[in-house]
Parts: structure tokens; sequence; C-alpha cells
């Protein structure tokens, strides 16, 4: 019995991989730096620590710095809290730094209260790196990036750094509910335990906190915004109050989604009526509720009248008299609203292109000035490619947010590793011609144009219960780019990526030489195997999961991918010009250029604004049913490139991951087959050309794919 014993235990040990690692430490992984030389010079530069400050964030700083130098360094640094003319790196925020504080002025006014500056100060009697800030977040922060310069082994010689975000809010949007199932979450369960909070505090909030700060993150909302009122209820408040009291060190403010027929269902009352003066009051004693529990609240996200929310319209009001009155409430508090501008309605016959924009702009002015709009990046949802929003642009008197979607609702899910960054850099640098060339959605978001001071990019977490936070192990890529976008728009997809990917698996340059392609690539090889030239929302009903270009029995028109593709024997796409529905003159005239002609539209968006006939040719002098073959045939090859990528780069990375990420590489493989094939199949039925003879031919039928069913895929 005990040899028996003994045996499986053995086999157990043996069955892990020695270079184990499970993902949950994302970027934070404070490993020893390999490098010998790098590793003494970075010894000999830190050895002793100052911190003044005894502050909940000093603590944290404390904290991050021991458990990073002990990882990176092997060594565990002296900490004085007072003066110390041997500390060699010397932390805290200006007001303690004496009078040294004069030396750091100039930058000091510039950094405003989140920024910070890691300056090597030649002074003689302290010579040495110095982390500072207006702010004790802002020497988190700076604690953050310098960890980083370690992790990435970069030179701490002759520090002169001065980082400050270019917008106020950045932030994560939960779609949690409480019953801890999650929106389009492709990673568990919601991290927040409601069941056993306040009194059990998890130490993943925590953890999340670190990750949320080491990024920038500053705000997140905690509840779908298809909300539950039962969040506003004082149970609920108390258990919100915890993760607020948690999540405060680390810089970051909590939000909360508000159903807007909370005062019927909470509170007892006959309407909702943002205009009578029982429900103002209402939502009044509320905020100060939530206030007397939370007194930095950030304040009300709001989905209303959009996909069956109630809103200010069951009451004939408009959008801005709702966000009025919750303004109203939140002021005295200095919170503010986030309004969404995502709604789209099935007795509105209008193209759903047009709706967000019909509706907002005429309000534009009409806001209080606590109320920032949070518009989606394109017009429709969140598409693996879609066009600028038109609203970006068009509302100068009022602050639009940006919202992303970090987790992959419509691109892959977290079975198909795509770095989302190069998406939203393609948002952010379209150019709205709104007020000439140059003034790209960035530019409008971060409100300079316009004056406004209230600024921020939100992204969907896409965070959950799994050991590794959010299901595949690149997924993480896409929140920590979030993160890093929201602090600075000019960052690039490739520095983003450079210096996630060093962090998280290895500083080697072969791996990041084989590595880094894959991430850069990833977002086109998806468009190609699942929407090329602009072909958009064709996936399948309810759960989103895989493509479903056929379904037309939906009872709301704009929810039936055939509304969007418009596939016919003449051709395929919809024509959203001046001949159809117009959609394109919701955009400035130098935009609409880009795409109006139909000879001269970038062929990525073709299908999104045009009905093209099967046989007209394009650019490469494919007509566009061929043209439709080469890119399927082309994406789902290059998910072959990306396997064998993957595979070369084993040696460099530990073993779980790369099994993780080579098994799901294999799903995505036979998922971009299935996408092929299904939108080829369905497609050929119009254009009733052949497949060229080049390329294999589906090795299953039209009916095998519109027979799969997944009534249990997540996130639904
Ligand atoms: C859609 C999602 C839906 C969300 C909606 C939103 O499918 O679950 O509720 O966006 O943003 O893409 O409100």
């Amino acid at each position: 019995m005990r040899k028996t014993l003994l045996f499986c235990l053995l086999l157990w040990l043996l069955s892990i991989p020695v270079n184990a690692e499970n993902g949950y430490d994302c970027w934070l992984r404070y490993i020893e730096v390999k490098n010998i030389d790098i590793l003494l010079h970075y010894r000999n530069s830190i050895k002793a620590i100052q911190i003044n400050g005894n502050s909940p964030t000093m603590f944290a700083i404390k904290s991050e710095l021991s458990n990073g130098l002990k990882g990176l360094l092997g060594i565990t640094t002296p900490f004085s809290l007072n003066a110390d003319n041997n500390a060699t790196l010397r932390i805290g925020s200006a007001s303690l730094l004496g009078a040294e504080k004069s030396s750091f002025g100039p930058e000091l006014q510039k950094i405003g209260t989140e920024g910070f500056i890691i300056r090597t100060t030649k002074n003689k009697a302290n010579k040495g790196i110095v982390i500072t800030a207006n702010s004790d977040i802002g020497v988190l922060y700076g604690v953050f990036y310098f960890l980083k310069l370690l992790q990435t082994n970069q030179s701490i010689d002759n520090l002169n750094i001065v980082s400050f975000p270019k917008l106020s809010l950045r932030m994560l949007n939960h779609w949690d509910n409480l019953n801890r199932t999650v929106e389009r979450g492709y990673a568990g369960s919601s991290i927040w335990n409601w069941h056993t909070l306040p009194t059990y505090i998890d130490k993943r909030y925590i953890d999340y906190a670190r990750l949320n700060a080491s990024i920038g993150i500053n705000a997140v909302s905690l509840t779908n915004v298809n909300a539950n009122a039962a969040i506003l209820t004082k149970p609920f408040l108390e258990k919100v109050k915890a993760l607020a009291d948690a999540f405060r060190p680390y810089g970051i403010k909590v939000f909360l989604t508000a159903r807007f027929s909370s005062p019927i269902e909470i509170g007892k009352l006959k309407t909702a009526d943002p205009l009578d003066s029982t429900v103002q009051n209402w939502w009044n004693n509320k905020t100060n509720e939530v206030y007397s529990l939370v007194p930095d609240f950030g304040g009300f996200l709001i989905k209303a009248n959009s996909e069956g929310q109630p809103g200010p319209q069951n009451y004939n009001r408009s959008h801005a008299d709702g966000a009025n009155m919750l303004a109203d409430a939140l002021a005295p508090h200095k919170g503010i609203v986030i309004w969404r501008a995502f709604v789209y309605s099935n007795e509105n016959p209008e193209d759903r292109h047009k709706q967000a924009y019909n509706e907002f702009a005429p309000l534009d002015g009409k806001f209080r000035s606590n109320v920032i709009l949070q518009v989606k990046n394109g017009a429709i949802d969140f598409m693996p490619r879609e066009p600028f929003h038109p609203l970006f642009g068009a509302m100068p008197k009022t602050p639009l947010m940006m919202e992303f979607q970090v987790t992959q609702e419509y691109l892959g899910q977290s079975t198909n590793l795509v770095y989302l960054a190069p998406l939203f850099k393609e948002v952010l640098q379209s150019d709205t011609y709104s007020k000439g060339k140059g003034i790209t959605v960035a530019k409008i978001i971060d409100g300079g144009i316009d004056h406004h001071t209230l600024n921020g990019m939100t992204g969907v977490a896409n965070i959950g219960s799994d050991i590794n936070w959010c299901g595949h192990p690149f997924a993480q890529a896409n929140w920590y780019a979030l993160g890093r976008l929201a602090w600075d728009y000019e960052l690039t997809s490739e520095q983003i990526a450079d210096e996630w990917l060093k962090m998280t698996f290895s500083n080697n340059s072969a791996f990041i030489k084989g590595a880094l392609p894959i991430m850069l690539q990833s977002r086109d090889i998806l468009v190609q195997y699942s929407n090329p030239i602009g072909l958009h929302h064709i996936m399948g009903t309810g759960n989103h999961y895989g493509p479903a270009p056929w379904v037309n029995n939906l009872n709301r028109p704009e929810w039936n991918p055939v509304y969007y593709h418009k596939a016919d024997s003449t051709g395929i796409g919809f024509n959203r010009t001046s001949t159809g529905s117009n959609a394109i003159g919701q955009y400035f005239p130098e935009a609409r250029k880009m795409w109006e002609d139909i000879d001269l539209c970038e062929e990525k968006n073709l299908l999104w604004f045009h009905h093209v006939p099967w046989n007209y040719t394009l650019k490469s002098k494919r007509i566009l049913w061929d043209e439709l073959c080469f890119q399927y045939y082309t994406g789902e090859n290059r998910v072959k490139e990306m396997q064998h990528s993957w595979d070369d780069l084993k040696q460099y990375t530990d073993l779980e991951r790369y099994n993780q990420v080579r098994m799901l590489l294999k799903i995505q493989q036979q998922e971009a087959i299935w996408w092929r094939n299904a939108c080829l199949l369905y497609f050929q039925q119009f254009s009733k050309m052949p497949i060229p003879s080049n390329y294999e031919k589906p090795d299953k039928s039209l009916e095998y794919y519109m027979g799969l069913n997944f009534s249990f895929a997540p996130g639904n």
C-alpha cells in the first residue's frame, strides 16, 4: 500500500514540468535577472533605500519594492524611513523631498497629480536615484516603472524619466453579474466574490489592484452595464466599500453601473422619470449613501435605452435629461456620470450604424459638466475591424471617452491568440478631419482640442477567476495594452508587446524576435480568417462563437448576420454610401473620402461601405470572390505559421505556458478552418463561383456547419 502511494506521488511529481508557471503573476513576475553583469550592476546601484512617508500607498510601495528586488536581484535591500546618506535609491513624494525639491521644480509642475520623475542625482551628499511625484500614487507609478526597467534589463545609469498620463480616467469596465457570471467573460467566473464580501478580502483583490496600478489603471466599474439594481442596496454597498478600501492604496477609484429603473425596483417608487422630483430625491439620497461608505466613489456608469435596458426615453425624456439628473446627484461629491452612447433600437428602421450618432449628436452641449459620454470605438459593436465611430469629432461641446473591448467577444474569445493593441491604435490614429487634417480620434478623446478637462479610455475587462486571470496566456497582453495606451496613446503596439513579452516570458532576444511578430500580426490574421474585406457581425447568435452568416430568423433585423453582409446574386456588402443608408454622411467630408468611392475605398473596409459585385476587380487584380477565398485561405494558413513560430520558442519559455499556448493555437487553427469553410460555402451559394483549384476543398458541407450548436459556450 505504502509503495503504491509513494509510486503515485512520484508519478505526480514527474508530471509537473520543472519550470512550470501558471501565469498568475502576469507581468509582475520578478524572477531573478539572468544576465550576471546586469544583475551585479543592479545590486551595486541599489544598496540601501530610503522611503519617505507612511501612507497606505507608501506601505504598498515598500512591499512591492521588497518583493520585487528580492525576486529580481535575490537580495534583501535595507530600507530606512528617514534621511539616509547611504541611500542609493530615494523614494517619496515631492512634499517630503525637503531642500532637494527645488531642483525638481519645473518638472513637478508639469506632471500633475499622477505623473512621476525618476532621476539620477549627482548631488554630492546624496548620490543615487530619486523617484518622486506630487502624490504618493505618482510615486507608486514611478516605482512600478523603475521595477520595469529592471525586469526588462535596461540601464539604470543616468536616469531622467518624466512621465505623466495623457488621459485622466484610465479604466476597466467589468461586465460582472452579482451571481458571479460574467457577460462575455471567457476566463472563469467573476473575481468579485459577493458572497464572502465584505469580510473576506481575497488576496486576488490586492493582486488585481497591483496589476492595474502597474499599468496606470485608476478606475474600475465593478458591475455589468446590463445592471442589477440590487448593487445599490445597503448590503451590496458595504461589499463595494470593502473593495474600494482594498483598492484605494493603489490609486483605484470604484464606479458602479446604475440601473435606471432602480427607484422603482429597490426604492418602491412608481416611476423613474428623471424630471420627477421624488425620483431626483431618491437618487440624491442614494448617492449620499454611497459616498457615506465610499468617500472617493467615482460615479455611475449607465447603459440606458439600449438592448432592452430601461432609460429616460421610457418617460419621453432625452438621454441628456437622464444623465443630468444623476450628474446633479453626484456633483456635490465631485462624482461623474459616464453615459454610454451604445444605443440602438429595434423600432428604428435606420441602419444601426447611424443610430447612436442620430441620437447623441443633437444633444451636444446639453449635458452637465460632470457627464462624459462613453463611445465604443466603432459604430456597430467591437467588431474585429471597424471604421472609427462618427461621434468622435462630432460633439465638440461634450467630453467623449473611448470604450474598447478587451474581452475578445468577437475576436476569438479566449481560444484565439489575438493581440489587440494594433486594433486600439488603428482607431486612435484615425483622422476624424473634424477641424481639418490631423485631428485624430486620440486627440478628440484627450479633450485638448475642445478644452475638456474630463477625459478617459476604458476597456471591457477580460479578467476572471482563471488562475492566469484572462484564460489565454496572451490575453493578459490586452489588459496590459489597454492600461499602457490609456497612459500614453502614442506608444506603439510593438513597444508595448516588447515590454510585455520581456516581463511575462523572457528577456532572451531570440525569444522576443520570434514572439513579437506573432503578436503584431495576430489581429490581422484573425480578421483575414473571420471577417475579411470589411465583413462584420457574421458570428454565431447569442454566444457570438464562430461563424453563422446564414442566420436570418431573429426578431430584430439588426441581430441577423444577413442584415450586415447582404450577400445576394449581385454581390456582397452593406451600401452605406449616399445611394444606400448614407451612414457615410455622418463623417466629415475628408474622412468620408477614404470610403465613399468604391474604386478608391480602403479595401480593408470595402464591404462595410459598399455592396460589391462578385466579379469586381480589386487592387490585387483578383475579382471579389477570388479575393474572399484568398483572404480566408491565407488567414488560416497564417495561423499554421503562428503555430510553427511558437513551436520554435519552446526552449525559451516554461513548459506549462508553452504547452497552453500550443494547445490553444491548435484550437485556433481548427476555428480558422471552421470560419473559412463555413463562410465560403455559405457565400458561394450567392457568388455561384468555384473555390480556386489551388486551394484544398472544404471537407465538410454547409449543412454540417449550419447544424453546429454551442448552447453551453461561455460568456453568454
Ligand atoms: C454587445 C454584447 C452585449 C453587451 C453590449 C453592450 O454582446 O453582451 O451588453 O455589447 O456593450 O457587444 O452593452
